[in-house]
């Protein structure tokens, strides 16, 4: 009898939790969050966040330099902060 070797790794961050929050911040549902929608749901959070944040924000996730965080670039950014992650889920 054959053994499947089922070798299991528990991810920090699942590619659903991505989603989940990625859905949560693309309000309009155009497959990109804007400066506009952080600030939005970042309100919504009870975040008081200022205008230089977003744009920080921005800057650290928009690669392409599009003005729009798309869903790889969301990726590549819950990845790096884990805290953010941590509040958007809560
Ligand atoms: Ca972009």
């Amino acid at each position: 009898m054959a053994s499947t070797n089922t070798a299991r790794s528990t991810k920090t961050t699942t590619v659903n939790e991505i989603m989940d929050a990625f859905k949560a911040f693309d309000i309009d549902n155009s497959g990109f969050i804007t400066p506009d929608e952080i600030q939005i749901v970042m309100k919504k959070l009870g975040e008081n966040i200022k205008a230089g944040d977003v744009e920080e924000m921005m800057k650290a996730a928009d690669k392409n330099n599009d003005g729009k965080v798309d869903y790889k670039e969301f990726t590549a950014i819950m990845k790096l902060k884990d805290e953010y992650k941590s509040f958007i889920i809560d």
